[in-house]
């Protein structure tokens, strides 16, 4: 009786005292810091919430048919057959080489310079996906924990807290928090519109220069995204070049956020910050600044893998200062050294992989266009930037969001609304497509193409 009378007893009070303990914690309030308790994080952005919706009914072609397709992330899985492949034939790439010695070489390194193996190894990668038309320094490189932290860093070193950074927008929406939440700067988006195919112009830059000194702000730097996320599109070469001459025009420096080279479809579409750098015999290049991260070229978001690469001495060495917050394990490095060191796998790995991004991205291209629905022209990226502003019953931001909410609802798929990237023209949507099997990419265009036909039948009616 006694024994088990006991288990129960004890799990009723414990059952007890935790709930005790919850309701307890929820209403006392023990200050946290303004940090802490601030908004800027912006992660109850509609960009987030679609998220939830998918987490809480995701598809399955077979155990739930109807449920939310994921098409806002930015994820891709196209060639993880590619690197599996890898790693079943370089086995001693994820061991510990040589026993014990080697595990022990692993658990006890804290350079926080990172192995130069795997610096050398990034640089080359770096070099390869640029066609060799840029050259990259590994004593140069510093190593992140991904892009996010590389692109904070670089604010907290280049910007004071109440500072700004310009951004061309539409934006990825992840910026709103790793830029300003914990560093205290502030973004003010350069706008761009579909009237030039959201090309950034000086025109639009110095406007939101202008308007950003109105506010009162220090401008610090602009901040560029090349292949953009969400447009999907590379910057040319004369625009590039009127950047950096705005940049150096208005003494400010600037960041381009690279994170997409390698998914060019097509690699001459794509020139770097740092061959206009080169060509231009350093100038100016003391304010250059390139991020990179292995996060969606070669689809590992989860390792947290990213660089800084900077002309700027003082930015390299107070980056890698820094850059003991966000390290990379030595697991890792040691892992990725060895595969992007391995020159066949790498040509092998981007030209598959551009292929298999291009064929996706022409597919879903030309099935929405079949449905009656225009994208932007796209040449990168894990996405297409969808024009839906035809279906809009308000050419606002209240009416694209209305739009969002119904085919979230009622689609049952999950894209984000370009407001989310603050676009400044109401009705543009970002759809991703490397993060679903061809299979399910043909589900969610039929379904697209169904509420196509039933939205015409309304207008017309
Ligand atoms: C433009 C851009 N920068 C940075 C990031 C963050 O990437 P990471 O996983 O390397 O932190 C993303 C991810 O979506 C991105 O699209
Ligand atoms: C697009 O941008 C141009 C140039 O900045 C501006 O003149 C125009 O009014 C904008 N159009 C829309 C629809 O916002
Ligand atoms: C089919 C596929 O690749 N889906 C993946 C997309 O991303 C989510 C979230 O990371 C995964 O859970 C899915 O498996």
């Amino acid at each position: 009786m006694f024994s088990i009378a006991r288990p129960f007893h004890f799990s009723f009070t414990w059952f007890v005292a935790c709930f005790l303990k919850l309701t307890t914690m929820a209403k006392s309030c023990v200050p946290l810091s303004e940090l802490a308790t601030s908004n800027t994080h912006g992660e109850d952005s509609p960009y987030f919430a679609g998220w939830k919706a998918y987490d809480e009914e995701p598809y399955d072609a077979a155990e739930n048919p109807s449920g939310v397709i994921q098409m806002g992330l930015a994820e891709n899985q196209v060639s993880f057959d590619l690197l599996e492949e890898y790693l079943e034939q370089h086995p001693e790439a994820t061991g510990w080489g040589c026993g014990i010695s080697g595990f022990r070489e692993n658990a006890l390194f804290q350079d926080y310079r990172g192995l130069r193996a795997f610096r050398q190894a990034m640089a080359t990668f770096m070099e390869k996906i640029r066609g060799e038309r840029a050259k990259f320094d590994p004593e140069r490189i510093v190593l992140t924990a991904g892009a996010t932290a590389a692109n904070e860093l670089l604010t907290f070193i280049l910007a004071d807290p109440g500072d700004c950074l310009l951004i061309p927008a539409p934006y990825y929406p992840g910026f709103d928090r790793d830029l300003r939440w914990r560093t205290g700067a502030n973004i003010i988006p350069v706008h761009c519109n579909s009237s030039n195919g959201f090309q950034i112009t000086t025109q639009n830059l110095e406007a939101a220069f202008a308007e950003a000194v109105a506010m009162g702000f220090r401008v610090r730097g602009v901040l560029i995204t090349n292949p953009s996320n969400p447009l999907g599109t590379t910057i040319s070469r004369p625009v590039l070049e009127e950047i950096l001459v705005f940049a150096a025009r208005n003494d400010i420096h600037l960041i381009s956020d690279e994170i997409y080279s390698g998914s060019v479809f097509s690699p001459d579409e794509f020139v770097s910050m740092a061959e206009i750098v080169e060509e231009r015999g350093y100038k100016d290049c003391e304010r250059v600044h390139v991020v990179y991260s292995l996060s969606k070229d070669l689809g590992l978001p989860g390792f947290r893998v990213g660089a800084i690469y900077s002309y700027n001495d003082r930015v390299v060495t107070t980056a890698r200062k820094m850059s003991s917050f966000t390290l990379v394990s030595s697991q890792t490095q040691k892992m990725l050294a060895s595969m992007l060191s391995d020159r066949v796998f790498v040509e092998n790995y981007l030209e598959t992989n551009r292929k298999r991004l291009k064929e996706r991205h022409d597919y879903i291209v030309e099935g929405l266009k079949d449905a009656g629905i225009e994208c932007l022209r796209g040449n990168a990226g894990l996405f297409c930037w969808m024009n839906l502003a035809p279906l809009l019953k308000e050419t606002t931001r209240e009416g694209e969001l209305e739009l969002w909410k119904l085919i979230l609802q009622e689609v049952k798929l999950n894209i984000s609304p370009g407001s989310s990237c603050h676009c400044s023209e109401a009705g543009w949507f970002r759809v991703c497509f490397a993060n679903m099997s061809q299979r399910t990419l043909e589900v969610a265009l039929r379904r697209m193409r169904n509420f196509m036909e039933k939205m015409m039948m309304i207008k017309e009616n």
